[in-house]
């Protein structure tokens, strides 16, 4: 089981990027702690310098399995689905950013809060008719590459636009791109789906990415969510994947990823894997 913790190369609010900015101590603190990885939430790859990116990286001697996007909503309000046609392009044109980034890392594109939500005077149906236009715009851009695409059920306090993995798997019928998949998150998948093992046994070979956080959305171990059953399913799938830790740093980042990483490669021990 491959493990790998979100990194944001720029000051966020969304408060469970564990790490967030001083690149360079964060990644040696990731790479000391034992991750095989690191899951980088880009707001805007214009932003960053992605030749220095890449060497701090690789000489951190870190994979990078998935590019995190949901700032360009959180920090900027971009999204597939505003009611507002330029709003929507810019949202298009910011995660087709985002493909030769991940085609350098051969990681895959998260599509998170980056859908949006359902805005006040838009129709659901609408929404979905914009979303399923982005998302095949999007994962055709990516396709030659050979860049995934992964999108997030995310809880219905967050969105009202695609919140368990049912809704996924209909969305990836009507999306019909091979490269489009989902990103399964066990603090959302807590709240949404009526069994967390099922839902991952349903997505199957069609998840492309995986976040962990308990309950709380602490460190996993810091709450009530069955570990042990869940990633035993999970690998069961035959996921070859990284399980990317996404929680707040309480009581701080290098606390909690510490407490993770002890957590889930006892839990693997304990599920012989
Ligand atoms: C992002 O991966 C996520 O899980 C969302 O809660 C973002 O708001
Ligand atoms: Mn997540």
């Amino acid at each position: 089981m491959k493990l790998s913790i979100v990194l944001s190369t720029q000051p966020a609010q969304f408060q469970a990027a564990t790490f967030k900015g001083d690149l360079e101590t964060n990644l040696a603190r990731i790479t000391a702690l034992g991750y095989d990885g690191v899951e980088l939430a880009i707001r805007d790859p214009k932003l960053v310098n992605l030749d220095e990116l890449e060497r701090l990286v690789r000489q951190h001697n870190l994979i990078v399995p998935a590019i995190g996007t949901g700032q360009a909503w959180g920090e900027e309000g971009l999204s597939f689905t505003d009611p507002d046609p330029s709003v929507r392009r810019a949202a298009v044109e910011r995660v087709k950013s985002h493909v030769p980034v991940a085609a350098r890392f051969n990681a895959a594109v998260i599509v998170g809060l980056v859908r949006g939500i359902v805005k006040a005077g838009v129709d659901h149906a609408q929404a979905m008719d914009w979303l399923v236009d982005a998302l095949r715009e999007c994962s055709a851009a990516a396709r030659p590459v050979g860049v995934r695409l992964a999108l997030e059920p995310i809880n219905r306090y967050e969105t009202t636009l695609i919140n368990n993995a049912a809704q996924g798997l209909e969305l990836i019928e009507r999306v019909g791109a091979d490269n489009f998949g989902l990103l399964l998150d066990t603090f959302h998948m807590n709240i949404e789906e009526p069994s967390i093992e099922e839902s991952i046994r349903r997505t199957g070979d069609r998840i492309f990415h995986f976040h962990v956080a308990d309950s709380n959305r602490w460190y996993p171990g810091a709450g009530h969510l069955n570990f042990g059953a869940l990633l035993q399913t999970l690998l069961d799938t035959g996921y070859k994947g990284f399980v990317s830790g996404e929680f707040m740093p309480v009581p701080d980042a290098a606390t909690g990823a510490r407490k993770a990483i002890e957590y889930l490669r006892a839990v693997q021990v304990a599920l012989g894997r």
